[in-house]
């Protein structure tokens, strides 16, 4: 039987431009860096924001922006950071890898995938339109009842801020069911779930735990835009509400939040260190269950926010608290191990993900002490909190955020940051994030209280403020280097192989940047380090626990 090898005509030589093509993309690898480009972008407005806030507080008096604009100014940092920066762009960076990770050609819903990523951006714009129309939201990124009550946040701003929210948290659930389908359903044959490297297990439990709380705070913030707009009461005691009920519903996504940001880091780090430590993770499968264990408690422990709102039962919420610290425990004691005595490489995405483990610890330790109840009755609401939440988002997460981003680029650009001006970054940034809020530590046990414009000249706080302002402009000044580095490796950096670090998991068996549908062939799978093992057919297997 004839079979016909060339094309019909017509098929080839039509070319979409390259905006077209980025805008109607299904490509999970392309959908994964417009996550990215989104988040910064986000990041760098967001940045600003703190900017205005620390300039105004860098000294007594109001200087800059009056009450109205700083509250508008903080309620936009903490919003679009969490909301439209450190959630997305993991998300984005998982988008890249995941199905590299499991052999898979793509994410399970390929154009769900691409309406998840879209609604971003128009959520976020929602946001921000606050600024067009006489005022953002000025809430706090809590939105606390009765604070964003008509009575209180009168403005279109603050039904913006619902309505974007509402949009992110929509986009948000859809992306989970496409990672939860795209993890079960789309592994290549040898990939068993404890052969999935750690970095997949973190994203799994980061998207369940989407799955569950978001929906929450989504039906909280309906409540809430029916009450602001449609006389409802949900919230609203002098008609038989309760603001207690915000806070409940809140924080039970809230807590969650806080490990949705912090496990995909986690697991980022768990992948860089065996690399660049040239030995295998320690503890793998201890790693899977302190991922899963610290999954399942992030949704007993909302109720340590609300200590002091008299509701709580505090002995509860302090032990199951305290518990998180166990798993968590585990993963410190076995990235340790696995840097023992290893051949440490201190590449910059090496460098960040020690930083993610050193910053975390001290986020860690103060959230120890803020989750006891007689500790915490002293601290809430203080500038302790503001350093606490500041150690785990941007020490924590957002340092992996920068890891991931030096570890990946040369898979997705087939081209690797240069390494001097990296590691000029990871030393600004290191500095000026410990001056910006180590100090605020001290601020908080001293009483400054968080989201006030102003304070008393003979407070004492003057000096630690100001040192604390100075750290926030080094941290802004160290992406200056970052940007540079991106723009000119783009423009012609260093193009290296398909796997310059020597990686041990499946995106590195395919080309720098992989073609659409990502793989050839794949390498046979029989560990959780199936590169490794291709690397070093004729060794003996090092590693036999993942290989039974
Ligand atoms: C560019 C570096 C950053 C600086 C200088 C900075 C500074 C600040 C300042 C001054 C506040 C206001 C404190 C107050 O008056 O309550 C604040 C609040 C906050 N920041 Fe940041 N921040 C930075 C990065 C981040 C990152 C990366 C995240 C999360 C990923 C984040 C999340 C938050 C949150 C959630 C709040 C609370 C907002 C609220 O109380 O409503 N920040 N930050
Ligand atoms: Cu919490």
């Amino acid at each position: 039987m004839a079979t016909t090898t060339t094309l019909a005509p017509g098929t080839t030589g039509y070319e979409r431009s390259w905006v077209l093509d980025w805008l109607t993309t299904v490509d999970h690898k392309k959908i994964g860096v417009l996550y990215i480009v989104n988040a910064f972008a986000f990041f760098f407005f967001a940045g600003l924001l703190a900017l205005v806030v620390r300039t105004e507080l860098a000294v007594p008096g109001l200087q800059f922006v009056d009450q109205s604009t700083f509250n508008q100014a903080f309620t936009m940092h903490g919003t679009l950071m969490i909301f439209l920066f450190i959630v997305p762009v993991f998300s984005g960076f998982a988008n890249y890898v995941v199905p590299l990770m499991l052999g898979a050609p793509d994410m399970a819903f390929p154009r769900i995938n691409a309406l998840s990523f879209w609604m971003l951006p128009l959520g976020g714009l929602l946001i921000v339109s606050g600024y067009l129309v006489g005022g953002a939201a000025a809430g706090g990124w809590t939105g606390y009842a009765p604070l964003t009550g008509v009575q209180f946040s009168p403005g279109d701003g603050t039904d913006l801020w619902i309505m974007g929210l509402a949009v992110v948290g929509t986009a948000s659930i859809l992306g989970s069911v496409n990672f939860l389908t795209t993890i079960f359903k789309m592994r290549a044959p040898g990939m068993t779930l404890y052969r999935m490297p750690i970095f997949v297990w973190t994203v799994m439990v980061t998207q369940a735990l989407i799955l569950l709380a978001t929906p929450v705070i989504t039906a909280a913030l309906i409540a809430l835009f029916i009450d602001r707009n449609y006389g409802g009461s949900f919230f609203d005691p002098s008609v038989g509400g309760d603001p207690i009920l915000w806070q409940h519903l809140f924080w039970f996504f809230g807590h969650p939040e806080v490990y949705i940001v912090i496990l995909p880091a986690l697991g980022v780090v768990s992948e860089i260190l065996p690399v660049f430590s040239r030995k295998p993770l320690f503890g793998y499968r201890a790693f899977v269950w302190a991922t899963i264990a610290i999954g399942l408690l992030s949704f007993s422990v909302w109720a340590h926010h609300m200590f002091t709102t008299g509701v709580v039962f505090l002995p509860f919420f302090t032990f199951m608290t305290a518990l998180i610290a166990i798993p968590t425990g585990v993963k410190m004691f076995n990235w340790l191990a696995t840097l023992w005595r290893g051949s440490l490489v201190f590449t910059t995405a090496m460098l960040f993900a020690l930083g993610v483990i050193s910053m975390f610890l001290i986020g860690g330790i103060s959230g120890v002490m803020l989750a006891a109840a007689p500790v915490d009755f002293h601290l809430q609401d203080t500038y302790f909190v503001v350093a606490h939440l500041h150690y785990v988002f941007f020490g924590g997460a957002a340092m992996g955020v920068f890891a991931s981003a030096y570890y990946w680029f040369p898979k997705m650009t087939g081209r690797r940051l240069n390494e001097t001006l990296g590691k000029i970054h990871f030393g600004m940034l290191l500095v000026g994030f410990n001056a910006a809020f180590f100090v605020q530590h001290s601020l908080g046990i001293q009483g400054m209280p968080r989201r006030i414009a102003d304070y008393a000249a003979d407070a004492g706080w003057t000096e630690m403020n100001l040192i604390s302002t100075a750290g926030a402009f080094l941290i802004a000044f160290s992406m200056v280097p970052f940007v540079v580095n991106v723009v000119t490796t783009l423009l012609n950096g260093e193009k290296v192989g398909d796997d310059p670090w020597e990686g041990n998991t499946l995106e590195w068996a395919t080309t720098s940047p992989p073609p659409t549908y990502n793989f050839d062939r794949l390498p046979p799978i029989r560990s959780e380090r199936p590169v490794f093992d291709l690397r070093h057919k004729h060794e003996p297997n090092l590693h036999p626990e993942a290989n039974p």
